[in-house]
């Protein structure tokens, strides 16, 4: 659970599980014309240039009054906010800012969370600017992507793994690798941080590494910030 959470919210139908399987490069959410038809919230370890991250496609179920699918769009974007690191906010640039994107809007700026505004459907150069109106809800730089057809995702991964990286601290991390615990220690070092300097000297092994901040707690003592 050390890894960055990468969120995907938004209103039904804009199109996040697409974008969830393009950025994963296979085929895994369900996506389907009809609205609602994600029935769980999906968190899978994905690549992102070299960055792991957890990529969560949100969404469950969306049915019943209008009332109750801005209730349950809020509760989603809610549990969002709690859970992730960062939060890419979709909207369907080819509908426009509706009802729905405002109430995410409003629910994503109270959080002190880095939010990534994602204009998708921009499928083709001549709908280029079309993402201009998502500009008005003050979030900040607006990507435009087609995540069906493969538009903009490098950009967009070259984002999130910015922001990402906003939440890492360069340690310099001490182990003795007759310590169990330590080899332990140093292999969660090596799955969920970069590594840029390895030496043993003493018996004693020094790591730098660039390591998420939510990583740095469950190291234990043997950290110190360099
Ligand atoms: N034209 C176009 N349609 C898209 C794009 N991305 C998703 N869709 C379509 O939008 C609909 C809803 O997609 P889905 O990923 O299930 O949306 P979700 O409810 O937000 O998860 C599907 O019919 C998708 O094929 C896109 O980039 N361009
Ligand atoms: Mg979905």
């Amino acid at each position: 659970m050390s890894l960055p959470v990468v969120a995907i919210v938004g209103a039904p139908n804009v199109g996040k599980s697409t974008l969830f399987n393009r950025m994963l490069g296979r085929r895994r959410a369900i996506v389907s014309d009809l609205p609602g038809v994600t029935r769980d919230r999906l968190a899978v370890e994905c690549d992102l240039f070299g960055r792991k991250v957890t990529l969560v496609d949100t969404g469950g179920m969306v049915s019943g009054s209008d009332d109750d699918l801005t209730r349950r769009v809020r509760d989603e974007a809610l549990k969002a906010v709690d859970e992730a690191d960062v939060i890419l906010f979709l909207m369907d640039a080819r509908a426009g800012l509706t009802p729905l994107d405002l109430e995410v809007a409003g629910v994503l700026r109270a959080a002190k969370k880095p939010i990534i505004p994602v204009a998708n459907k921009v499928d083709v150069p001549s709908l280029e600017g079309i993402e201009f109106e998502a500009y008005r809800l003050g979030l900040g730089e607006v990507v435009a992507l087609s995540a069906e057809e493969g538009r903009g995702i490098d950009e967009l991964v070259e984002t999130v793994t910015s922001r990402v990286a906003l939440d890492v601290r360069r340690v310099t991390l001490a182990f003795n690798p007759d310590d169990p615990a330590d080899r332990e220690r140093i292999a969660r070092v090596y799955r969920h941080a970069r590594v840029v300097q390895h030496e043993t000297r003493d018996g004693q092994v020094s790591i730098v590494a660039d390591v998420p901040r939510r990583l740095l707690a469950r190291l234990g003592q043997s950290s110190h910030q360099s």
